[in-house]
């Protein structure tokens, strides 16, 4: 108790210290070190030549999540997925619009933590990549032929969706822990904070994912009102599991820094999923009224859908005793990983000065034999030395993460340390540590949490960047550093500054998805109710003060470019179709004074933007994409008259409407 004070004191101290720490007593004496001579060759990706790994990686507070190409570092995109992007339009046009509404309604940002590629057979396949929002929690798709944005769930009954989305082997679901356990939502959630002992739940998602990725809500488990931090499926033998790290197993409500740092071990929380459908088919769920957000975008309309959602199934783990059991893992874990054969369980303890790995095997030896010490809020507690494997001693300080190699070594990043440690999973012993500049979290080795890693790089996202780049004021891009594993020895051969602030990532062997890129957007299957498939098509149609604009765009000119008899207090629909069919030629379109955004169409595509004029006069409007030798001509204007005008409402391109007498 009072030893455990004193950590979190030095730890404390120690975060208060760190940018000394880091710069002073963990940077390696020989720096130079850190990059050999070859390094430059490794990371080195010839202009022209293709990288030999899609890296995708969590933006973080940015709450969208970017592409990278590995080794080079270089930045390939930015996915808009919970945050509005002017950029792209995203979340500004009407169409994206539906793909940010949740029950609170339209949320236009979230905090994406962790990236999780879609698996076949425990291999990554390349169809999707998921992204967890902890702030309105859901859950997003991407679509790996496009690199966008395809649904996005709401998930009820939880806040801080952090230990998400996490997929078993087959994607057969896409899983996720509330971070905060708060009052169920068809409770009363109007209760005094320190009743969270009774009143306070912890709820775990089950999201069914379909053949063409459709998500659904396929059941929710009521657990123990603890915090939920990761989680990873079993895989192989350990299929039909999933382990949940839990802290704040004290149940503090306030200053959780101490509060929740009391007890010498939390827990992993093991689920039979497997039972829990088997529970689900016998109904034994209850059916709860909550509400939540579905969104989808429909490829061919280039449009999204929101649908709100009213019930949800609920299994109760106290009830259904053989579903979760607990196990015990020191000092508030955090990371909670499952090398490529099933059989070993990662845990690290953020406070812990050693890392218990648990055997599935074990813990099955030890749930027949109902090894249990007790119970924790109705939840059996499998004995910690009945399900442990053994410990890793002395690897460093505060463990965040682990990745495998497939190899048989495991990786686990060090924050307060600020080190990548390497173990051997078979003897748990130490075969190299490397420092990280500075204060790594998660750690990504391509397929490195699947049953198939790549083991030849690992990239380690860093917390604190301090003096690795340029100085660009008070705020410092994030950083990552790529390390060459295919020998013995970690190798650091390159560092890249990141967008937002990376948490988890994936990467995924280029083949897979490079040649399933969609390259455009075919436009005789544009099913946009306001396209326009051919100039032919364009027109400007009044309903009342609703004024649709029906447009095209191709090099290098609208259709029309002129636009008179728009009355203040209209409502102005530019729907653009880029009739191009050519790889990379979007078209840009923004009209003066709309507070809103720029569209970027995509060729095929259809895409609108609500424009309310706030004055009478002339407005241009412009292509914002570089698209043609003649992309600075590609202009128009719409003529706004005052409200009541009679200015008849005309259109044209090519000609100078006759000159009115008034
Ligand atoms: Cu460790 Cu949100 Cu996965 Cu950050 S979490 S590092
Ligand atoms: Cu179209 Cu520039």
């Amino acid at each position: 108790m009072n030893q455990m004070k004193k950590l979190i004191k030095n730890l404390g101290l120690f975060s208060a210290a760190l940018a000394l720490t880091a710069l002073n007593g963990c940077k390696p004496k020989d720096i130079g070190n850190a990059v050999s001579a070859d390094a430059a060759a490794k990371a080195y990706v010839a202009p022209g030549k293709y990288d030999s790994y899609y890296n995708f990686v969590s933006g973080g507070f940015s709450g969208q999540m970017s592409v990278y190409g590995l080794p080079s570092g270089r930045l390939l995109r930015v996915i808009p997925v919970f945050s509005v992007d002017p950029e792209k339009g995203w979340g500004y046009s009407e169409e994206t619009k539906p793909m940010l509404n949740t029950s609170h309604g339209m949320v236009p940002w979230d905090d994406l933590h962790h990236t999780e590629l879609s698996q076949t057979n425990g291999e990554v396949d390349g169809r999707w990549v998921f992204g967890n929002a902890n702030n309105t929690p859901r859950v997003a798709r991407i679509d790996l032929t496009t690199f966008r944005t395809a649904e996005i769930i709401e998930l009820p009954n939880s806040a801080g969706n952090h230990s998400s989305p996490f997929i078993t082997e087959n994607t057969e679901y896409v899983v996720a822990g509330t971070r905060f356990s708060v009052p169920m939502d068809n409770a009363n959630g109007d209760v005094p904070i320190n009743t969270y002992k009774q009143n306070f739940k912890g709820t775990i998602s089950f999201i069914s994912v379909g053949k063409e990725g459709d998500m659904d809500i396929a059941f929710q488990i009521q657990c123990p009102g603890v915090n939920f931090d990761l989680s990873h499926a079993g895989k192989g033998k350990s299929h039909g599991w999933f382990f949940f790290s839990c802290y704040n197993t004290e149940q503090a409500n306030t200053l959780l820094e101490v509060n929740a740092s009391q007890k010498d071990k939390d827990f992993i929380m093991a689920v039979n999923w497997k039972k829990a459908e088997e529970y689900l088919k016998a109904g034994k769920g209850k059916k709860v009224p909550v509400k939540y957000a579905h969104n989808k975008w429909d490829e061919k309309s280039h449009t999204a859908t929101s649908t709100i959602k009213n019930e949800v199934i609920v299994l109760d783990a106290k009830e259904l005793k053989d579903i979760c059991y607990m196990i015990p893992c020191p000092k508030s874990p955090h990371g909670c990983d499952v090398d490529p054969t099933g059989e070993y369980i990662v845990g690290s303890g953020k406070l812990a000065a050693l890392i218990p790995v648990f055997s599935f095997d074990k813990l099955q030896k030890a749930i027949a034999a109902k090894d249990f010490d007790g119970e924790y809020d109705g939840i059996p507690v499998v004995k910690y030395e009945s399900a442990l494997y053994g410990e890793v001693k002395k690897p460093g300080l505060g463990p965040l993460h682990t990745e495998f190699d497939g190899k048989g070594n495991a990786y686990t990043s060090f924050f307060v340390s600020s080190e990548v440690v390497k173990w051997n999973i078979k003897d748990l012993k130490v075969l190299d540590r490397v420092a990280t500049y500075y204060s790594v979290g998660h750690l990504c080795i391509p397929g490195g949490d699947s049953k198939k890693p790549f083991g030849q790089y690992l990239i380690a996202y860093n917390k604190i960047t301090k003096d690795r780049y340029l100085p660009t004021g008070p705020e410092l891009s994030q950083s990552a550093q790529l390390f060459d594993i295919s020998g013995d020895k970690m190798q650091l051969i390159l560092d890249f500054p990141t967008i937002g602030e990376p948490h988890y990532a994936q990467a995924v062997p280029a083949e897979v998805i490079k040649d399933k890129s969609v390259k455009i957007f075919k436009i005789d299957e544009n099913k946009h109710p306001y396209a326009a498939k051919g100039e032919g098509d364009a027109k400007v149609i009044r309903e009342g003060n609703k004024v649709h604009v029906i447009m095209t765009s191709i090099r290098s000119h609208f259709a029309p470019d002129n636009i008179e008899g728009i009355r203040l207090g209209d409502e102005v629909y530019f729907h653009v179709t880029n009739l191009e069919q050519d790889w990379d030629v979007p078209h840009g379109f923004a009209v003066k004074g709309a507070s809103n955004a720029e569209l970027l169409i995509m060729p095929g595509e259809t895409t609108t933007l609500k424009w309310v004029p706030d004055r009478v006069g002339m407005f241009p409007m412009y292509c914002t994409d570089f698209c043609s030798a003649l992309h600075q001509e590609m202009q128009g204007y719409v003529r706004v008259s005052p409200a009541g005008s009679n200015v008849p409402l005309t259109f044209s391109l090519g000609t100078n409407q006759p000159a009115a007498s008034k």
